[in-house]
């Protein structure tokens, strides 16, 4: 018997707010409501989306017809929003971060551990093809990854004149914005955690032009990381949303003892697979594009997820299989929001103090 299909609530209507309606859409989820701060704005997106309820948040979370509440909101709402959905006994999927503090990210865990609630928070470059390949032919080869580099960029805040509610955030912005991310890959792709870090937070604008008129800047525009993990493995990230020209480019490098992996965002449907001597490797799964003494590039075939939005479309599609009780791989949830709100704050702790410092585990 076919099920009914899952209903979602989503607050916070701007562009991630869009990008969870086509996801939602997508994985046959229907979108039943939109919430806001202003209504009149909500109005007129849930018009253009053609969502049925232009609602408060309070009337969203507690909407009988709502399964799923999705918070997309500026991020010191995430922990009031999610506990009203919790305690209406709502599934969650939050942004991230999930939180601005560790401690409140934990809060949230364990109340939708109590309230057994299904929660997740999209980090979802998990769900790229080559980032699954190269995930997979770490575990199977057992590949000891002695060093991973990288970086995440973006250039949407190089303008001093570009002002967002990110900038005045307290604590961390570029870092926990996407720094995270990077970290939520390698460690996802690796098995690794990272446990300990040394971090230099800079700043490219020391001001910005608000609509008030110039205002000082606390958080900052990237990130330079060094870190050690819990297999020994040692690496180093730098972190920005001021590089000219970078519109989204995560890269990570994951070099083992045989083989060394590559995930480019801009190029994400190849995944660059490196040896020393013998790189004629026939992946199965995926077709290989061209391969020579040293390199392969294995690809994502015609037909398979190609970018941004399919992986949310992926994500949402964990997130329903979870909820109606089938197993997925590797979903995004509550925990890893809480994990990357313990290496924000280390993050920060390293970059005040200029020492090294442990990354807290999930739970103290
Ligand atoms: C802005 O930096 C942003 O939208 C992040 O908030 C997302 O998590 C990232 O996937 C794309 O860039």
């Amino acid at each position: 018997m076919a099920r009914p299909p899952l209903r979602s609530g989503i607050i916070g209507t701007g562009f991630m707010g869009r990008v969870h309606t086509r996801a939602v859409r997508s994985t046959g989820g229907i979108v039943v409501a939109y919430a806001g701060r202003d209504l009149e704005r909500t109005r007129e997106a849930a018009q253009e989306e053609n969502v049925p309820l232009a609602l408060t948040a309070d009337e969203l979370v507690a909407h009988p017809d709502v399964d799923i509440v999705h918070i997309c909101t500026p991020n010191a709402q995430h922990l009031p929003l999610a506990l009203a959905a919790i305690a209406a006994g709502k599934h969650v999927v939050c942004e991230k971060p999930l939180a601005l503090t560790a401690e409140d990210a934990l809060l949230l865990e364990s109340a939708a551990r109590d309230a057994f609630v299904v929660t997740a928070v999209p980090f979802i470059y998990r769900f790229y093809p080559t980032v699954r390949e190269a995930r997979a032919r770490i575990t199977a080869t057992g590949e000891r990854i002695w060093l991973a580099h990288g970086h995440y960029l973006q250039d949407w805040l190089s303008d001093q004149s570009t002002y967002n509610w990110r900038v005045t955030d307290e604590g961390s912005r570029a870092f926990a914005d996407i720094g995270v991310h990077w970290c939520d890959l390698f460690e996802f792709t690796t098995g690794h955690r990272i446990e300990r870090l040394l971090a230099q937070k800079s700043r490219l604008h020391e001001t910005r032009h608000s609509d008030d008129g110039e205002v000082p800047v606390s958080t900052e525009d990237g990130v330079t990381m060094m870190f050690q993990t819990d297999r020994g493995a040692t690496g180093s990230v730098v972190i920005s949303q001021a590089t000219p020209g970078r519109k989204n480019r995560l890269w990570l490098s994951l070099d083992g003892e045989t083989r060394s992996y590559a995930f480019d965002q801009e190029n994400p449907n190849d995944l660059w697979v490196g040896a020393t001597h013998d790189a004629s490797i026939l992946p199965k799964g995926l077709e290989t594009l061209h391969h020579d003494a040293a390199r392969a590039y294995v690809t994502v075939p015609s037909g398979h997820p190609q970018g941004y939005q399919d992986c949310f479309s992926l994500f949402m599609r964990d997130v329903h299989a979870t909820i109606e009780g089938r197993p997925v791989d590797g979903l995004p949830t509550f925990s890893d929001g809480v994990r990357a709100a313990r290496l924000t704050e280390a993050v920060i702790a390293s970059s005040d103090s200029g020492q090294w410092v442990d990354v807290a585990p999930v739970r103290e």
